[in-house]
């Protein structure tokens, strides 16, 4: 008969393989915009089974797990020699976040986490929590990863366990296994979450996207999605900082709003997705928006698109942190293709695919955000009349 430990390990071996094997399928009746996935692409459960159990029957005879993961989420994402790269969020279950890098052949399904975590050198402060990588080939040769580095804040006061402060910590590589960790990013902001690497230099600099905020968690009197340059990468410093995509009164991005990954280039210019945060009297809502900025001057947006581009849907909507879809990851193929890689309620990770020419007719003809109820009625009431006027051209 075989041992408990045997039929465990068994039966989560053939669960886990059959896991990785699924398929995943395109669901019908998308916006036009993109398409969304029957199933997420990575889960806790892609977690190896290597990283949770001891394997060993003399130490572990129940096959019981030991060390557990809670959730996977935020990638980043890179193709490299035609394989798709998520450089994950893995959360473990004593909260603490590590990066690790998981393979596809087609990027919407067969994700497959490499065999160890990512190692993530510390600077001399070290971190209590690193996440969110956007991972970017830079024109310099390298491929970046900028992720949020969480401390304790030094200055809460005795007894406060919660406050934090968060900043920009930088990383190199050429294949994703070794990092040269570099100085963490130096901006006059208290607080930066959301920092992103432009992949091309801008008058011969680094350029960033940035999100400078007061607290840890509230925008304050910061927020927006700011933008700067530094001479050095291996010690970055942002003098002057400016924002290019405020926060506004009653839209999506209300609350705060951050860079997603590294925008895109196009003929029509840098195509961005970002997120937006709203208040609610459930909590913050997340959701994913898009916009487009000047090709020469990226930092000059010239189209918004009203509204959000993703929002939660269906399961997606709860989690751990639930009402949230959150994206730092997208990969923009040589033949136009755009795999998105967005996280649900910090719990899991989907994938939308569309095209680079599918996302610049969305934000260069749909329209702004005109602030007031009666002027969005009117913009539909726009709409609705050129089709009327176009189906009666058409009896
Ligand atoms: O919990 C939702 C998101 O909250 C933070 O994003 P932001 O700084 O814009 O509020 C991040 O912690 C992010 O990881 C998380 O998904």
């Amino acid at each position: 008969m075989m041992s408990l430990f045997e039929e465990r390990k068994q039966q989560l071996t053939e669960h886990y393989e059959a896991l990785i094997a699924r398929r995943n399928e395109k669901l019908p009746c998308g916006n036009g915009v993109y398409d969304r996935y029957n199933y997420p692409v990575l889960t806790a459960e892609h977690a190896p089974l290597i990283w949770k159990y001891d394997f060993d029957p003399n130490t572990n005879p129940f096959f019981s797990e030991r060390i557990g993961v809670n959730g996977v989420f935020n990638p980043g994402a890179i193709e490299l020699n035609g394989k798709f790269y998520l450089v994950a969020r893995v959360e473990g279950v004593d909260r603490k976040s590590f990066f690790a890098v998981a393979e596809s052949d087609n990027g919407i399904d067969g994700f497959r986490f490499w065999d160890h975590p990512l190692v993530m050198p510390e600077t001399e402060d070290p971190d209590v929590n690193v996440y969110d990588m956007r991972v970017v080939q830079h024109e310099d040769g390298w491929i970046y990863g900028l992720f949020c580095t969480e401390r304790k804040d030094p200055e809460a006061p005795r007894g406060d366990l919660s406050s934090a402060t968060a900043q920009c910590g930088i990383a190199r590589t050429k294949d994703l296994v070794t990092w040269e960790r570099l100085a963490d990013l130096k901006t006059k902001s208290p607080q930066q979450r959301n920092v992103v690497l432009h992949p091309e230099f801008v008058n011969g600099k680094y350029a960033f996207y940035t999100r400078p905020q007061d607290g840890f968690i509230d925008a304050g009197s910061g927020g927006g999605i700011g933008w700067g340059l530094s001479d050095s990468i291996e010690h970055a410093v942002i003098n002057e900082e400016v924002i290019v995509d405020d926060r506004k009164y009653h839209t999506i991005k209300e609350v705060k709003n951050g860079q997603g990954p590294a925008p895109i280039k196009t003929e029509k210019g840098w195509l961005h997705i970002a997120h937006g945060v709203r208040n609610t009297a459930a909590g913050l809502r997340y959701v994913l928006y898009a916009f487009l900025s000047n090709l020469e001057h990226p930092e000059v947006v010239t189209h918004r698109p009203g509204g959000h581009l993703i929002a939660p849907e269906g399961e997606e909507r709860v989690g751990d942190v639930s009402n949230v879809v959150f994206c730092n990851g997208v990969i923009a193929r040589d033949n136009g293709e755009v795999f998105i890689y967005y996280a649900s309620s910090d719990t899991r990770v989907h994938v939308a695919t569309t095209t680079v020419d599918r996302l610049l007719d969305y934000v260069l003809h749909t329209p702004e955000d005109p602030l007031r109820s009666y002027a969005c009625v009117q913009q539909r009431l726009d709409l609705i009349k050129r089709n009327e006027q176009f189906m009666a051209g058409r009896k």
